[in-house]
């Protein structure tokens, strides 16, 4: 699929504040621990796209904020970063919305997708190498299957294949919870624990077998169509191979989408590890409930956009929680995220300020130390307050200043 237009990132070595020696540190939720990233030239990420059945909100745009920063970072530090992120374009709760609202699910898919470049463009979010659908996916996921088919790790229950967790010595590493911790998120996301005639209750959906009044797909195991997980799992491994640096998602996809996908993958290639970070950002509330399209809790980026909120706004709103933070929206975060967009622009506009090379250290700092956007935030009040009150003489400083804020935070200045 069309990806979206990529904004400019201002090279902040070419302004004068070259990329000191630093490594990204990120959480790894399969370790439990904050690590060094440790890519090579090219840094490899994958991040899960959306289900498209409904427009972007802003716990979506807040994941995809914090994997936008990863890719800043690794950027500025010199890498190229080869970004791969998908689109469910056909699956359960998609096809149940076409099927409500009597829109044709391909349609639907397609307008939302649409919508979804529309939020990542306003937003500035770098787009993706490749940003694949599930749809256009189905011949590698074919694939994947078929491997996992040759290694004897498949099963049938009534024409519906089955990966059988079991078949994976390393499952349970990604997410690292127990059977008992695991069983109702299985069931709450997607998960069917309780239909007879599965090996284990956690076995996971690989292909659907075509329903009546659903598309399908023909295969060697029949037609129907792809289960959630071999989506990304399949997607991911043709374009970055195993063991690319950063899968990435909400803290909603650890288990059991990230999960299985990684079991999958690990039985299918014999290698290991899928991934060799697993990222997690946290969940975006409303009204005491984590935003979900399922419940209807919604602020859409899109309706803040069409009401005229600067999109720079809302983007400072976002990167004012850390990435891996559960936290509740509240219009008051705008006004605030506004007000401080108003500061900075209006300092960036003086003749000079103090020198912007402490700030450019300090703002590097605290994204490589698990993208601690808050404290770069404040290191960018501080200056834009130091500038206001006519301290500082640097000339050159307002470009730099400007140039940090769009390199490393995607917020431009103009
Ligand atoms: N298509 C799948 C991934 S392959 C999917 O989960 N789609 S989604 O549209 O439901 O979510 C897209 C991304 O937004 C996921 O990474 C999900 O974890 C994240 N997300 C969903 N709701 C929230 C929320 N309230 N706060 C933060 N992130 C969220
Ligand atoms: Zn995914």
């Amino acid at each position: 699929m069309r990806s979206w237009p990529a904004p400019e990132v201002p090279s902040l070595s070419a302004a004068g504040l070259p990329a000191p020696a630093l490594q990204l540190h990120l959480h790894d939720t399969g370790t439990g621990t904050v690590r060094p990233t440790a890519p090579g030239d090219t840094a490899r990420m994958y991040v899960c796209g959306i289900t498209p059945y409904d427009a972007t909100h802003l716990g979506h745009a807040n994941t995809y904020l914090a994997f936008d920063l990863v890719n800043r970072v690794w950027r500025d530090l010199g890498h190229t970063v080869h970004y791969v992120q998908n689109a469910t374009d056909v699956d359960d709760p998609l096809l149940e919305r076409a099927r409500q609202t009597g829109e044709d699910w391909r349609e639907l898919a397609e307008r939302e997708i649409a919508l979804f470049r529309e939020d990542m463009t306003e937003l500035r979010v770098l787009p993706p190498d490749q940003y694949i659908g599930a749809v256009e996916a189905i011949p590698m996921i074919v694939e994947m299957i078929e491997k996992l088919r040759a290694k004897d790790a498949t099963y049938t229950v009534d024409g519906d294949l089955y990966f059988p967790v079991a078949a994976d010595p390393g499952f349970g590493e990604v997410s690292r919870l127990s059977r008992e911790a695991m069983m109702p998120l299985f069931a709450e996301r997607g998960g069917d624990p309780g239909r007879e005639g599965k090996e284990d209750a956690l076995d996971a959906l690989l292909w659907l077998a075509q329903r009546p009044g659903e598309p399908g797909w023909e295969s060697p195991f029949g037609t129907g169509r792809p289960g959630w997980h071999v989506e990304c799992s399949a997607i991911s491994i043709e374009y970055l191979g195993m063991a690319f640096d950063v899968e990435g998602g909400g803290s909603d996809l650890a288990f059991p989408h990230h999960e299985m996908g990684a079991s999958h993958a690990q039985v299918a290639t014999g290698e290991r590890p899928h991934a060799r970070a697993y990222v997690h950002a946290g969940m975006v509330g409303l009204d005491g409930e984590k935003m979900s399209k399922s419940k209807g809790n919604l602020v859409f980026v899109s309706a803040l956009r069409r009401s005229g909120t600067d999109p720079m706004a809302i983007r400072l709103a976002l990167l004012a929680h850390h990435y891996r933070s559960d936290w509740e929206w509240t219009a008051e975060q705008l006004d605030a995220a506004a007000a401080r967009l108003g500061r900075w622009r209006a300092a960036v506009l003086r003749p000079a300020g103090p020198p912007a090379g402490p700030v450019a250290d300090a703002v590097r700092r605290h994204l490589a130390d698990d993208l601690d956007a808050p404290a770069a935030l404040v290191e960018i009040d501080r200056w834009a307050e130091r500038a206001a009150a006519g301290e500082g003489t640097d000339e050159a400083a307002p470009a730099r200043i400007r140039a940090i804020a769009d390199a490393l935070l995607g917020v431009t200045l103009h």
